[in-house]
């Protein structure tokens, strides 16, 4: 049977702005408190999703999430209106305004982690999203993603979705971002890739950032998907305080390649997991050394923030990188990309640049953007189509940015009352397009 890389992307939400909410992610920390463009966010990610779509992939896409989130400033003592609960936060606690307003779950890597038919054992479609625990703004995330992702793979014969793990440190888990899979074809079972940067009992002085993910997390989640093979390996505290607070800001997988900074993993880690990855099928590591591109060179231009594809149909001999346009700014990044391409050691062939700068100005790039998921023809039939798109559909969804988005917002805007009513209207008004208006009930 033949399997597809289905990529569902976030889509994403008028309140894109720049919080600085996200500890050990560089470039929400230097964009903190500047101006950002939602509609302009919005249209790349579209343009993106068109790109992929174009290229010859199937593409889905997940919904933004209610915002602000009332109920979470509710749970906070805020009481009255909505309008009352709005001005009341933004005079005595606005930090809360950006949290409850942040557009985080555009970074659909984080949504969830996902485990193929082929590689669980009761031959389902496993989801679990992330309980984002590390950080305030994500950890709202959880039950709304929940709630889009029972909508988008509603049929409970082939798709599993998992509630979130306990939202405990001890189990902070962020999804997809720090999971891979590695096989010989799409259609080839494979082995679940795990990257940890922390577990029980790690001392942590060494990290001047946090470690997002635990092992037990990844354990749990491959324990509750009945992952056949599961590999695990941890993050260098090295990456982590350089800035990769996700796996994916340091590497990126597709079929048997494993594609990499040199200084992504501990060193002793990295060797059993690889003898393990070899161990137990096709295994092609592509590590890029650090003497060629720098971690920090790494980070700055998202490199492995790409999307990394095969063929349309499955064709593991020339793939293609989906990378950010900032790729080619990077001067050491631009050179090695253009040697990489015609290294026939490996199978990358090609690379497709995407301006996606209002979230890489939040620390997420093109595979932030995406949750990928391997999906066979008859399960592909079996997702909600309200969620899948073609062209015309995301002509549809531009033009319901362009009436609906601001051209800019600056963190200061969130204390209007006004804007509430803005976001409301949006999400209504896609809501009722997608047919499912009630898609949030409950949970607002
Ligand atoms: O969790 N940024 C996100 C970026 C997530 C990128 N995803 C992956 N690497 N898969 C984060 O750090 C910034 C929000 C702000 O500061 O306004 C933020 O949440």
């Amino acid at each position: 049977m033949q399997y597809f890389e289905v990529n569902f992307d976030g889509l994403i939400g008028p309140s894109h702005h720049y919080g600085g909410l996200a500890s050990g992610n560089l470039a929400s920390h230097r964009n903190a408190l500047k101006t950002s463009s939602p509609k302009q966010a919005a249209l790349q990610g579209l343009e993106k999703m068109r790109t992929v779509l174009r290229l010859g992939y199937r593409q889905g896409f997940i919904p933004p999430q209610p915002r602000p989130g009332l109920s979470t400033l509710r749970q906070l003592g805020f009481s009255g209106s909505d309008e009352d609960i709005i001005n009341t936060a933004g005079s005595d606690a606005p930090e809360l305004l950006s949290m409850v307003y942040s557009a985080s779950s555009m970074w659909a890597a984080n949504a969830a982690t996902v485990t193929p038919s082929l590689d669980s054992a009761d031959g389902k479609v496993h989801l679990t999203p992330a309980n984002l625990v590390t950080t305030a703004h994500r950890a709202i995330e959880h039950p709304y993603t929940f709630a889009a992702l029972q909508r988008i793979f509603h049929n409970p014969a082939v798709f599993n979705v998992h509630p979130a793990l306990p939202g405990t440190g001890a189990f902070a888990d962020e999804g997809a971002a720090n999971h891979s899979r590695l096989c010989a074809s799409h259609g080839s079972a494979g082995t679940g890739l795990f990257v940890w940067g922390r577990q029980r009992g790690t001392d942590t002085t060494r990290l001047q950032f946090p470690a997002r993910q635990t092992l037990e997390a990844s354990q749990a989640i491959a324990r509750q998907h009945g992952v056949r093979q599961a590999v695990y390996l941890q993050q260098s505290a090295r990456a982590i305080n350089a800035g990769a607070f996700h796996n994916d800001v340091v590497a990126v997988a597709n079929g048997p390649v494993l594609f990499f900074h040199e200084q992504a993993y501990e060193a002793e880690s990295q060797q059993t997991a690889f003898a393990q990855l070899s161990e137990l099928g096709e295994f092609t590591p592509v590590c890029v050394p650090a003497a060629e591109v720098s971690l920090d060179e790494a980070i700055r231009s998202y490199l492995f923030n790409s999307q990394l594809l095969s063929g349309p149909d499955g064709d593991m001999s020339a793939m293609t990188l989906i990378a950010p346009t900032e790729c080619q700014e990077v001067e050491a990044v631009a050179r090695y990309l253009e040697k990489l391409t015609t290294d026939d050691s490996q199978p990358i062939r090609r690379v497709e640049f995407v301006d996606v700068r209002q979230s890489m100005s939040n620390g997420g790039g093109p595979a932030c953007l995406r949750l990928r998921v391997m999906l066979s023809e008859q399960e592909i039939a079996a997702v909600n189509p309200a969620f899948m798109l073609d062209e015309a559909k995301i002509d549809a969804l531009q033009q319901w940015v362009s009436e609906h988005y601001r051209d800019s917002l600056h963190p200061l805007d969130l204390l209007e009352p006004e804007f509430m009513h803005e976001c409301k209207r949006a999400m209504a008004a896609l809501t009722e397009w997608l047919g499912c208006p009630d898609l949030y009930d409950g949970l607002v």
